[in-house]
Order: structure tokens, then C-alpha cells, then sequence
């Protein structure tokens, strides 16, 4: 398996977390999403992913794309250790948590949106990372509600267990912080992802481990 991923790219590191966490040997290539205009809107990119995005995964002659997709593709190929749960109303909120991070959450922080807001848009800087601040916060409130209810509030959003949900959390509490989001009030999911960092699945996939990081 290749997995293509940039170091500070959140939904790379969900796949790097999975790969690491199943125990799936691969081998990884950088896509610069700045270099070069983008190395992912080059020719050869597009020709293995035309949605133009990291990350992607090539296995067996094909190649999958979006994150959630492919660490699906993994669960069902590699099945231990599990990413879901085994009963079907578990699976069910593991994946609506994942999806209100991966839908809901970080595609209005994508660099493709802030660059349309800064370039046609003609908004500053501070106003941009006030639009990122505020939808994070917004999903984080529901999600820190719901890692109450679905897990002790300290180790895991759902159950006793990483699962899918936690692989997109840790990655996104990066960006919280690196868009300086104050955190506060959301002390089930900073306890979470402390404790996920812990993990070498999660600590040793983290963006500043990387080759390509900068
Ligand atoms: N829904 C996609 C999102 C992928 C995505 O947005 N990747 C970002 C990096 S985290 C990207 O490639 N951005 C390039 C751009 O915005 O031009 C997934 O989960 O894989």
C-alpha cells in the first residue's frame, strides 16, 4: 500500500492513524499542497485522484480517496484491531461523530476555502481564522456533549476503545490549536486527545513526525 498525505493535512493523518494503529506495513508520498502550486493539482495527481485531495491510498492496482472511505476500506480489509464497534447502533454513532468532524467541521477550514475567502472574498487574515474558530467551536460543542454520553469523557469518545471518531479528533484538536481556538470549554475532548496522544498509533503519525514536515 502507498499512502499520498502532507504532514499538516488532518484527514492524512486519520489514514497515517488507522495504518498505524492496524499495523499495515505501507509506504508513504509526499504531496506538497503549497510547492509547486500544489503538488496535488499536478497532472499526475489528477490522473490518480481527480478530487485534487489528500489523502490517498493506492492498493491493489486502484486508487481510494477521502479519508473516511478509505479507513473504511481498511476496517473491512484488515478488521484487527477493530475501528468500530461490534454491535450496529455503536457503529452508527462512531460514524456520525467521525462524519460531524470530517463533514461538518473541518471542510469550511480547508486550505482551498480560506484561500477563496482570502483571495475572491477579499477577507484578512484575522477575520478568516475568526471563521475557522467559530465553526470548530461549534461542532466541538455537540461533539464534547456527545463524548459524555458516549464514553467516560477521558479516553475515548465512543466506549472503551479507539475507534474511528478518535482518529478524526486528534487532528482536528491540532487545528483548534493551531488556529488558537480556545479550548476551555471542551475539557471531555481535550482530556480525549490527551490521552490519545499517549498512543504511538496517534503520537508517532502526528504532523511534526512526518518526513515532509517543515
Ligand atoms: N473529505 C476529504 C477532505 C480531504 C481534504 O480536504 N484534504 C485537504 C488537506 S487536509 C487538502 O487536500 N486540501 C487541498 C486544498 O484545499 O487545495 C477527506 O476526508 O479525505
Amino acid at each position: 500500500m502507498k499512502l499520498f498525505s502532507y504532514w499538516r493535512s488532518s484527514a492524512s493523518w486519520r489514514v497515517r492513524i488507522a495504518l498505524s494503529w492496524k499495523g499495515i506495513p505501507h509506504g508513504t508520498v509526499p504531496v506538497h499542497l503549497v510547492r509547486d502550486g500544489g503538488q496535488h493539482h499536478s497532472e499526475s495527481y489528477h490522473e490518480m485522484n481527480p478530487q485534487e485531495l489528500v489523502p490517498a491510498l493506492a492498493d491493489d492496482d486502484r486508487v481510494f480517496s477521502q479519508s473516511l472511505a478509505i479507513i473504511e476500506y481498511l476496517e473491512e480489509t484488515h478488521p484487527d484491531p477493530p475501528l468500530l464497534p461490534p454491535d450496529f447502533h455503536g457503529r452508527a454513532i462512531v460514524r456520525s461523530m467521525a462524519l460531524g468532524v470530517a463533514c461538518d467541521i473541518h471542510p469550511l477550514q480547508n486550505s482551498r476555502v480560506l484561500g477563496y475567502l482570502r483571495g475572491p472574498l477579499a477577507q484578512a487574515d484575522g477575520p478568516v481564522a475568526e471563521w475557522v474558530r467559530h465553526w470548530i467551536g461549534l461542532g466541538f460543542r455537540s461533539l464534547e456533549e456527545l463524548a459524555r454520553r458516549y464514553g467516560d469523557g477521558t479516553h475515548y469518545l465512543y466506549g472503551d476503545d479507539v475507534s474511528m471518531a478518535d482518529l478524526c479528533l486528534a487532528p482536528q484538536m491540532y487545528n483548534a490549536r493551531r488556529y488558537h481556538l480556545d479550548l476551555k470549554p471542551y475539557p471531555a475532548l481535550v482530556a480525549i486527545d490527551a490521552h490519545l496522544m499517549t498512543l504511538p498509533a496517534f503520537a508517532t503519525t502526528r504532523p511534526e513526525a512526518q518526513p515532509d514536515a517543515e
